[in-house]
């Protein structure tokens, strides 16, 4: 699928850059740093749950680097089941967010967030 290691490096970091930016702002609406509307917060909560599902495909053996512990690789299976908690962590975070329930998505944010710092702890550099 990558010709070359920085292009799977590449891909899966840019797939991290584009949920961060719709995971923060989700972020600063959940802090009350920008004001809740639900269309808003509900787009940002689908685009992370699409994209949480792309980044995995670009960790494949010999693609080592980037911001990536070796880790990933040596210990894949914690690995892969830290990459699923998250995937299941947005989907719920997209679920509240199309509900439009503003205490569900609070929740379900913190939820996500926690899963993102799991994985990051254990398999991303510093
Ligand atoms: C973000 C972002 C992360 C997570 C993480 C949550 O907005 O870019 O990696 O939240 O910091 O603890």
């Amino acid at each position: 699928q990558f010709k070359k290691p920085e292009d799977a490096i590449k891909y899966r970091q840019s797939v991290y850059t584009v949920m961060a930016n719709s995971f923060g702002k989700i972020s600063a609406v959940v802090k009350g740093e920008a004001p809740f509307n639900k269309d808003d917060v509900a787009k940002n909560a689908a685009v992370v749950a699409t994209l949480s599902t792309l980044p995995w495909q670009a960790f494949g053996p010999g693609t080592e680097g980037g911001n990536a512990l070796p880790a990933v690789w040596s210990d894949n299976a914690k690995f892969k089941a830290a990459s699923e908690k998250m995937q299941l962590a947005v989907v719920n975070l997209n679920t509240a967010a199309q509900s439009g329930d503003q205490e569900a998505i609070k929740k379900a944010f913190a939820a996500a967030g926690a899963t993102c710092k799991g994985c990051h702890d254990d398999f991303k550099k510093k």
